[in-house]
């Protein structure tokens, strides 16, 4: 069933979106999907070879332009017996790009069968036909479209025994393609004149059987083509898709495991903590340290200034220990928004803890009470999320997710493609 252009677009573009190196194919589909009904045939070869004339003869009114100089700069069409012929302009080394770019829309977008055209008194192919002629096997053997070599002109080489050196120059060259020789100038004077022999031996008749042999196969061929073309375009899509789903699935894995690590770390890290608080928490008698100095003591040692100094030195061990564990995890500093101007400031440990902590409570609240491990868990954690490292991976997983969404989407299209 022909597919509407609109439609077509849009599953174009969500396909490109994951395979961009299939817009040819695409293009190709698009013909073959929304275009083509009858089967064309295309020209290709040099300027001057004779591929309008040709063309021309084939349907036997003189449609396209045939000139002596570079002519058929556009591509020309013309529909005749359910046909859609179309003529290219020449290849040529020195051609410009809007030619070549003619020529190749031509040959390998709209064409469902190209007659290859190479003039007999040219002699051998040069460089250029023999790569072109090895490239449009390649693709014959692989998408079933065929090329049908046409050596044209014969009528201009001397006699029989060069035309029969020209041809076997050729055969060595192309050992795989059978020549179609004809000559245009007989097929018009044999047509014109009710000459039969000639036109006979112009070899259009024969090249006319030939094609109709190979348009009979259009039907066949294209099938085959769209479904490869399809195939293989599904085939990418999925491997993208797989590609995305293993990647993301590998990303969340690892966001998994760093956060596991990260939060059993600190559990490690506070049951030390807390385990060597305990000398200095467990006391008997009264609080030193809740003993005020006064005025009096002001350059003495006490007993309170010392049971200061150590809940103090307890609490920097405790703080070296987690800041510890938060570098090794990437926590090293606090996320931009958060800065502020005093660099000492800037800290993570700063940002939970606080400055100081001088009373025995405080360590207990904050380090061995359960409700004081799960804030510092739930604080910790917070800034292990914003650090560098997490945040670029939580970027990648967006990434990839957005991926996922649009490989699936694409096989969801080439699916529509598939089966509309
Ligand atoms: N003698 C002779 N001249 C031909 C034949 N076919 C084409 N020509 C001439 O060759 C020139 C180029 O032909 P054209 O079809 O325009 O070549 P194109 O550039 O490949 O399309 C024109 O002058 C044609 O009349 C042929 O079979 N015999
Ligand atoms: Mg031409």
């Amino acid at each position: 069933m022909k597919l509407a252009e609109e439609t077509f677009k849009l599953i174009a573009q969500d396909v490109l979106a994951v395979a961009p190196a299939r817009a040819h194919d695409l293009t190709r589909l698009h013909t073959l999907r929304c275009r083509a009904d009858k089967p064309t045939v295309t020209v290709i070869g040099k300027y001057n070879h004779g591929k309008s004339r040709l063309l021309n003869e084939l349907m036997g009114s003189d449609v396209f332009s045939v000139a002596d100089r570079r002519e058929t700069v556009s591509l020309a069409e013309h529909v005749h017996q359910d046909v859609r012929w179309l003529d290219a302009p020449g290849l040529d080394a020195d051609v410009g790009m809007a030619d070549d770019g003619r020529a190749h829309e031509a040959a390998w977008l709209q064409a469902d069968i190209r007659l290859f055209v190479h003039a007999a008194k040219e002699g051998e192919l040069d460089a250029a036909e023999r790569r072109l002629l090895q490239t449009l096997r390649a693709d014959e053997e692989r998408t079933r479209r065929k090329t049908v070599f046409v050596l044209t002109q014969v009528d201009q080489v001397a006699d029989e025994q060069h035309l029969g050196k020209v041809t076997d120059a050729i055969r060595s060259q192309a050992p795989q393609m059978t020549l179609h020789p004809v000559s245009s100038t007989r097929h018009r004077q044999g047509v014109e004149g009710g000459k039969k022999l000639l036109l006979e031996k112009s070899g259009i008749p024969a090249l006319q059987t030939v094609l109709r042999g190979a348009m009979a196969a259009v039907p066949d061929a294209r099938r085959h083509e769209t479904d490869l073309l399809l195939g293989e375009i599904r085939q990418e899509l999925k491997h993208a898709q797989t590609a995305v789903i293993r990647q993301l699935q590998a990303q969340r894995d690892t966001q998994q495991q760093q956060r596991h690590d990260f939060e059993q770390g600190l559990f490690d890290v506070l049951d030390k903590v807390q385990i060597d608080l305990q000398p200095v928490l467990e006391f008997t008698g009264i609080d030193q340290s809740l003993v005020p100095d006064t005025a009096v003591h002001e350059f003495k040692l006490t007993e309170g200034k010392k049971e200061r100094a150590r809940i103090q030195i307890a609490y920097s061990r405790a703080c070296i220990a987690i800041r510890g564990h938060l570098v090794k995890h990437g926590v090293v500093g606090l996320p931009l928004a958060q800065q502020t101007s005093v660099r000492s400031l800037d800290t993570v440990m700063v940002a939970v803890m606080g400055v100081s902590v001088k009373y025995r409570d405080d360590l207990r609240r904050i380090f061995c009470e359960q409700a004081g491990r799960d804030k510092l868990a739930a604080d910790f954690a917070h800034y292990f999320e914003l650090s560098e490292d997490r945040t670029a991976l939580a970027t990648q997983i967006v990434d990839s997710e957005v991926a996922l969404a649009g490989a699936d989407k694409a096989v969801s299209a080439l699916h529509t493609l598939e089966h509309v």
